[in-house]
């Protein structure tokens, strides 16, 4: 070949290579911004006309209907409360982040598990940092904040909102007999929710469980793994009990909780209008919650 080939075949190689590092970058750059869209879109400001939102914790929204806020359709997982506790709040609450039943059995062996191990009152400094960061974020309106939902809210969530009258919840409690959040079936349906069920037979000896039913859980189980109800709301029956934001009773000691959790046979305990009533600073391997937002004006 002869030198001016050769200077030829190099400079052609050359400017083959250039182009290749273009279309390298120009890939990389559609694939940033596709990118950048994708968070952007993910993290966009709260809507109060949107049917789902997602906040800045990937935590997702759905209105419901006769109140005038969102719902969490997740009960609060562990890797939610564990960007909280990364600030060091002072919790009521031990071992949110690795709850053992009965010191050996893992509850919540998982990020996307329901948090457990937590009181009313870490509950509501969850839901006031929560607030904070995304007021400071631009993420919802001024006058928007998080909180537990209040005993009625969570009635209307359910599905009985219209079916209970005035009274304290522990007036109300178990006073609708024979529904439950999935329906009116007992032993419930299958994937119906996660209970005292066969699994937890299987594990635990002498445990009382519902004869009959196995949703394959012997302790908690991701959030999301049943059936939502007509709002889309998940495990509003079992997984893990969760806080209210309301007194039980007129003697203000406890504060409500309701839904139920994975040690539960029913069926009084897994009723829809089924309450317990908690001190506000105990907690267990099966005190949860979930959070609502409150659009503000
Ligand atoms: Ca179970």
């Amino acid at each position: 070949m002869s030198v001016a080939l050769q200077k030829k075949v190099l400079t052609d190689q050359m400017q083959l290579f250039g182009t290749q590092i273009w279309i390298r970058r120009a890939v990389l750059l559609v694939l940033t911004a596709m990118w950048h869209a994708q968070v952007f879109a993910q993290a966009a400001a709260f809507s109060p006309d949107a049917k789902q939102w997602t906040n800045s914790l990937g935590m997702v929204f759905n209105p419901v209907p006769h109140t005038k806020i969102s719902f969490s359709i997740w009960e609060t997982r562990v890797k939610d409360f564990t960007e909280f506790a990364a600030t060091n709040p002072k919790l009521d609450g031990t071992n949110w982040n690795h709850a053992l039943y009965h010191n050996v059995t893992p509850v919540t062996p998982g990020p996307d598990y329901p948090v457990v191990n937590v009181s009313w009152n870490d509950a509501n400094a969850f839901c006031a940092w929560l607030t904070g960061k995304e007021l400071k974020a631009g993420k919802i309106p001024v006058g928007a904040v998080y909180r537990l939902p209040t005993d009625a809210e969570w009635s209307w969530a359910v599905g009985i909102g219209d079916r209970e009258t005035n009274g304290t919840p522990k007036d109300k409690s178990a006073k609708i007999e024979g529904v439950f959040p999935w329906g009116t079936q007992f032993p419930p349906p299958l994937g119906a929710g996660n209970f005292a069920d066969l699994s937890a037979k299987d594990a635990f000896t002498n445990w009382p469980v519902i004869e009959g039913y196995r949703d394959g859980y012997a302790t908690a189980a991701p959030v999301g793994s049943f059936k939502p109800n007509e709002f889309g709301l998940y495990d509003l029956a079992g997984n893990a009990l969760e806080w209210c934001e309301d007194w039980y009773d007129t003697v203000q000691k406890h504060r409500v909780m309701r839904g139920g959790a994975w040690n539960n046979c029913g069926p009084r305990s897994l009723l829809s209008s089924d309450r317990t009533g908690v001190a506000p600073e105990r907690f267990s391997v099966v005190t949860g919650f979930r959070c609502v937002l409150v659009p503000g004006q």
